[in-house]
């Protein structure tokens, strides 16, 4: 039949998708926002909310009943999971659960109850710090001076110590909460959870998720005993195995067997970051193709050639779940910060989308907006920072169409200056996530970058990406083949550059870059 499952258990919503490789078709494709539909839990997109601004966490048992809650609907609505051949997914990366006991020491799941109440009295934490969280600058200062300094850290796990990676989420939090620190066995990453849950096991972490650690050595594709000792005392023995990407990590768990119909034994594919599947799902583990992806964050990757590393500290190496290397550049102000201007000028994204390409021009006639909103991770900023320039009357947010097109701009030229590092200037650019839909954003990142921009037929890459390497590892089918049917692009949802309009950006370029080196970037 040959039928896989991907999910993607990302900031703001659970999905699920049923890839048929011998049909070429998507077969399903459903999702649960936490929001929306688990009000109970208090977080409408996707985290708790905190006077501190630095503060991000989440409620980990909100993916685990989102995970039920999902499984649950697609059932009802007469799905068959007794034909799916394999499973793998993605998870946000860098976020970690905190549990009292390793999952391959507690009991089976139970089917005659719910997952949600069996996993709760296993948590050592109660929250999980997520990728937004910008709380651990001291603790990443420690890491990096305990190894002999920031380029060290950068040879060994192919990042800076950086706020949001969870070394040094780990390390405060057991500065912060010592005895339950200790009482903590087992830490995992989002997705090694989200796989754990499914197999009723400790899954192990795969390279791709693992690099944005600040614990693994990319080259070795273990653990760095200089970054553990670093991070925090026995941090070895609560963390599962780091493995690479295709690993089956275990089979299906008899809850989902009994509960949901699925067929006993059905392995489960190492699970990775939702960044390095989406790398996966746009069809763009071979280098040439760079992405841009705006989900909640907006993130920059390509698959590398050769590991190379950002002088300025700001990206990443990741493993590629297809063999070596991926780069990534990950910008906190991305969907949220829009929807912050599209409330203030209100605008829906319909007229979003028309102001930028019917009601102003590239260029904007100067206008130009410093667009951080919340505290950013490119340029690394502790607070937000807005500001608006150009023409008075923009000063004072009286112009709707402009505004718009401004943070769009902004948001461009900052991807491109902070890709410059890695070494090829794209021409063929894939888009994907909640705001690639937007014909005016396209368009802008097309002029920016000077760009061919495509997007996939598909909508969801991250949860793609979980199918398509569930296809590769457990039905042997070559990403190739498998990118020509299910990465395929929608020619109505490209955009080229605009006649001149590249060449228009040279001064707000250089606008912008003073702004961004007085801020320290
Ligand atoms: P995530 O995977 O991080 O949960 P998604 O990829 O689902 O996020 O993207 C969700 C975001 O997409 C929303 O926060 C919203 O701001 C944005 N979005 C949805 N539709 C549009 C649109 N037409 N134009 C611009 N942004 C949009
Ligand atoms: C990448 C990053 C974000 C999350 C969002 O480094 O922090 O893109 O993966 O889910």
């Amino acid at each position: 039949m040959g039928l896989y499952l991907g999910l993607d258990s990302s900031t703001q919503s659970l999905s699920a998708m049923i890839i048929d490789t011998a049909a070429g078709r998507v077969v399903l494709e459903e999702s649960v926002n936490f929001g929306k539909s688990l009000p109970q839990y208090r977080s409408p997109s996707g985290f708790l909310p905190n006077d501190d601004p630095q503060l991000k966490h989440s409620d980990p048992l909100m993916w685990v009943e989102a995970l039920d809650l999902l499984l649950g609907q697609l059932r009802a609505a007469g799905t068959d999971f007794s034909a799916v051949e394999g499973i793998s997914g993605a998870g946000q990366q860098h976020g970690s659960v905190y549990l009292k006991q390793r999952l391959s020491d507690v009991p089976a799941w139970d089917p005659a109850a719910d997952l949600v109440s069996q996993v709760r009295p296993l948590l050592s934490r109660a929250t999980s710090p997520i990728w937004m969280d910008s709380s651990t600058s001291q603790e990443c200062r420690e890491i990096a001076d305990a190894v002999g300094g920031d380029a060290r850290v950068v040879t060994l796990s192919g990042s800076r110590a950086i706020e949001r990676f969870t070394g040094p989420q780990i390390r405060a939090f057991y500065k912060r909460d010592p005895q339950a620190y200790a009482a903590t066995r087992e830490i995992h990453l989002v997705s090694s959870f989200m796989a754990s849950l499914l197999i009723g096991k400790s899954a192990p972490i795969d390279h791709g998720d693992g690099a944005g650690m600040n614990l693994l050595e990319l080259a070795k594709g273990a653990y760095s005993s200089e970054l553990l000792a670093a991070t925090a005392p026995g941090l070895a023995d609560k963390l599962p195995p780091p493995v690479p990407s295709r690993t089956r990590v275990g089979e299906i768990a008899d809850y989902f067997v009994k509960k949901y119909g699925f067929r006993a034994g059905t392995p489960v594919i190492a699970f990775t970051g939702d960044n390095p599947s989406s790398l996966v799902g746009m069809g763009a583990t071979e280098p040439g193709t760079a992405v841009v992806s705006m989900g909640t964050s907006d993130t920059v990757f390509a698959a590398m050639r050769e590991p190379r590393t950002d002088p300025r500290g700001f990206g990443h190496v990741f493993g590629n779940p297809a063999g070596g290397f991926m780069c990534l550049i990950c910008f906190a102000n991305g969907s949220l910060a829009r929807e912050k201007v599209a409330e203030k000028a209100g605008l829906s994204w319909d007229a979003f989308e028309h102001a930028i390409l019917e009601e102003t021009e590239p260029g904007n006639q100067g206008r130009l907006m410093l667009p951080f909103f919340i505290p950013e991770m490119t340029p690394k900023l502790l607070a937000p920072k807005v500001e608006l320039f150009g023409s008075e009357r923009f000063r004072t947010w009286q112009e709707p169409a402009a505004l718009a097109r401004a943070i769009v701009e902004a948001q461009a030229l900052s991807m491109q200056r902070h890709s410059d590092w890695i070494g090829e200037e794209p021409k063929n650019i894939r888009v994907t996530g909640g705001a690639s839909k937007n014909r005016g954003i396209r368009q802008v990142l097309a002029d920016v970058f000077g760009a061919e921009i495509r997007a996939l037929s598909v909508g969801n890459s991250s949860a793609l990406g979980g199918a398509l390497r569930a296809a590769e590892a457990v039905g042997k089918l070559p990403f190739a083949s498998l990118y020509e049917t299910f990465a395929a692009t929608d020619p109505a949802r490209s955009a080229s550059p605009a006649a001149g309009a590249t060449a228009r950006y040279g001064d707000l370029r250089r606008q912008l870059t003073e702004r961004l080196v007085a801020l320290g970037a």
